[in-house]
C-alpha cells in the first residue's frame, strides 16, 4: 500500500527530530520508505509556540492501518512527545495522511486526515512528492493547496 505520513515538529532540535523521524519510518517492519520531501518551515495553524518544521514521508508498506497508527505513536513516544493538550507545542507530531485511496473513519483513526486538505505544512511537502493527487472526498491537490495560499510556510535552509 502506497502510504503518506506528514511529520511535524516545534520543540528542540526539530531538523534533526525529523530526521531521526524519517529514519525510523524507514526501518518499521513490512515497510520502506520510498521518498521524503523537502523540511519546510511553517507558521503554527491552530496552535501557539515556535514556528513548526515540517515534511512528509511515503512509504510502501504491508502494515495495516491501524497496525501502522500504532507504529506511529511508538516513535512519537520515543521521541519524548507529551500529550499535555490538544494541539501543544510537541517534539514530534506524526499523522496518517493517506493510506492509498482509503476512506476510515473510526474512533481512533480518520484518514484522510481530518484537516491535511486546508494546510499548506501538509500540502506543500505533498506536492513535492505527489503533484497530481487526488486526495479521497476532497479533490485535487493542486486546487486544495492554492486554497491555502495565504497560510506562511517556506522550505527550511
Ligand atoms: N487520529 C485519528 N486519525 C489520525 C490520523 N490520520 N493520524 C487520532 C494520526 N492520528 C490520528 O492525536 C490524537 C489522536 O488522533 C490519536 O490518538 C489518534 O488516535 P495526537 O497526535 O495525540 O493529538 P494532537 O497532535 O493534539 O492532534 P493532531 O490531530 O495530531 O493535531 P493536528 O491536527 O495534526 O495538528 N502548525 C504547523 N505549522 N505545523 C504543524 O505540524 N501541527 C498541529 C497539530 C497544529 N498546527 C500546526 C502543526
Ligand atoms: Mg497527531
Amino acid at each position: 500500500m502506497r502510504v503518506f505520513i506528514g511529520l511535524g515538529a516545534n520543540l528542540g532540535d526539530a531538523a534533526a527530530t525529523l530526521n531521526a523521524a524519517v529514519a525510523a519510518l524507514a526501518a518499521l517492519p513490512l515497510t520502506s520508505l520510498t521518498a521524503r520531501s523537502k523540511t519546510y518551515r511553517s507558521a503554527p495553524i491552530d496552535a501557539h509556540g515556535p514556528d513548526y518544521l515540517n515534511a512528509v514521508a511515503e512509504l510502501e508498506t504491508a502494515l495495516s492501518p491501524v497496525a501502522l497508527l500504532s507504529e506511529l505513536q511508538g516513535i512519537e513516544q520515543a521521541h519524548g512527545r507529551e500529550r499535555a493538550y490538544r494541539n501543544a507545542p510537541r517534539t514530534l507530531d506524526l499523522d496518517l495522511l493517506l493510506y492509498g485511496d482509503q476512506v476510515i473513519a473510526t474512533p481512533e483513526l480518520t484518514v484522510p486526515h481530518a484537516r491535511m486538505h486546508e494546510r499548506a505544512f501538509v500540502l506543500l511537502p505533498l506536492q513535492e512528492l505527489a503533484p497530481d493527487l487526488q486526495i479521497p472526498m476532497r479533490g485535487k491537490l493542486a486546487d486544495l493547496l492554492a486554497a491555502a495560499c495565504d497560510q506562511r510556510i517556506a522550505v527550511s535552509a
